[in-house]
């Protein structure tokens, strides 16, 4: 069985548990149907990466195959994961007037959804909670589990708040975009949830503790962690900008919505850094204009300063960094891993 079926085969044994659940509260068949369809709909559908980096992490930090019962300790985790984010892109989509995901219509476009969707992503959220007391009530690191889901979500929130603020729907104000702004954004919005927070959930079940002393080195695991995580999730989070400009709704499974939507995207950021005046002016004018025509003139611009080469220049440079950045935090795993006190 491939590494992915593996763990989608345990999302069908979570995926029961949760609706047994729902129906031991007494809830009548059109509800349990509807959480049903809710579940497969958000849940199923992308990419995965984010659940099955907590198995894979897991692996990892044990260096040996899972037995089962670790196996779906770390799927439940990861599959916790995958329920943060539909909830949030539940409720994203809604907040940036989505039109497709997973290539798909976004949830609270399907007919009969509307503002059912608001409490959807709220019950997707719900689930999480739900499974980590089935799973890790008597662990040690239950307390660490909780705390780690409710500071990313909050994190999350925070970021997802800057990035509507910068994003006015009727007033655009391209002065008021900036590198720092948009790393910010991206950080709060995406990084630690998608990156962070992953592998931070593998540690915990493996037992890394917070702080420690090696050698007379004080090493605090999860701030290496982080450190090495936050700028791989900006990354992630400038592939996402990138594509939203470049990529083909069949490729990306969505419509790229920034710069109908005003966002201050990585896009936009690099263009207004390049732009002559006259470009500017383009910019200034066509920008955040909810018109499909206004939206090409954006694009003429972004063609005509080059983005598409700065990109890729920037990926490359990304991927020479993180290489050199793999071999120090691979060293500081083995130090970890096989200290024996
Ligand atoms: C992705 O940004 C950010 C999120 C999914 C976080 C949402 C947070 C909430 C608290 C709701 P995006 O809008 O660029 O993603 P996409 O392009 O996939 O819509
Ligand atoms: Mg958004
Ligand atoms: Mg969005
Ligand atoms: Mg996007």
């Amino acid at each position: 069985m491939s590494v992915c079926s593996k763990f989608e085969v345990a999302w069908v044994v979570i995926k029961q548990e949760l609706l047994d659940h729902f129906n031991g509260e007494g809830m009548p068949k059109d509800a349990a149907e509807w959480y049903e369809r809710n579940l497969d709909y958000n849940v199923l559908g992308g990419k995965l990466y984010r659940g099955m980096s907590v198995v894979d992490t897991v692996e990892i930090l044990k260096g040996r195959a899972l037995t089962s019962d670790e196996y779906m300790k770390a799927a439940v985790l990861g599959w916790s994961v995958e329920l943060l984010q539909a909830c949030f892109l539940v409720a994203d989509d809604i907040m940036d007037n989505s039109i497709t995901r997973h290539g798909q219509s976004c949830w609270y476009r399907v007919p009969q959804v509307g503002h059912i969707a608001i409490n959807d992503s709220f019950m997707l959220e719900s689930a999480i909670y739900f499974l980590l007391k089935k799973h890790f009530r008597s662990e040690s690191y239950y307390v660490d589990l909780l705390e780690l889901f409710h500071e990313t979500t909050y994190q999350t929130e925070m970021g997802q708040l800057i990035d509507q603020l910068t994003a006015p729907v009727d007033k655009v104000d391209l002065s008021t975009f900036s590198s720092k702004r948009h790393s910010l954004i991206v950080i709060y919005k995406t990084a630690y949830y998608s990156l962070y927070l992953p592998v931070a959930l593998a540690m915990h079940m493996c037992g890394v503790p917070a702080a420690y002393t090696i050698d007379s080195a004080h090493i605090q695991p999860y701030g290496t962690a982080k450190s090495i995580l936050i700028p791989l999730g900006e990354y992630f989070q400038i592939q996402d900008d990138f594509l939203d400009f470049s990529g083909s709704p069949e490729q990306i499974g969505k419509v790229g919505t920034d710069i109908l939507d005003n966002k201050c995207s990585w896009c936009i950021n690099t263009a207004l850094e390049l732009a002559s005046s006259k470009q500017r002016m383009v910019l200034d004018e066509n920008y955040g204009r909810k018109d499909s025509a206004a939206e090409g003139r954006v694009k003429v611009v972004f063609e005509e300063v080059g983005l598409r080469e700065i990109y890729r220049v920037y990926e490359e440079g990304v991927y020479a960094e993180k290489t050199l950045k793999r071999e120090v935090f691979r060293s500081f795993l083995n130090k970890v891993y096989k200290r024996e006190k």
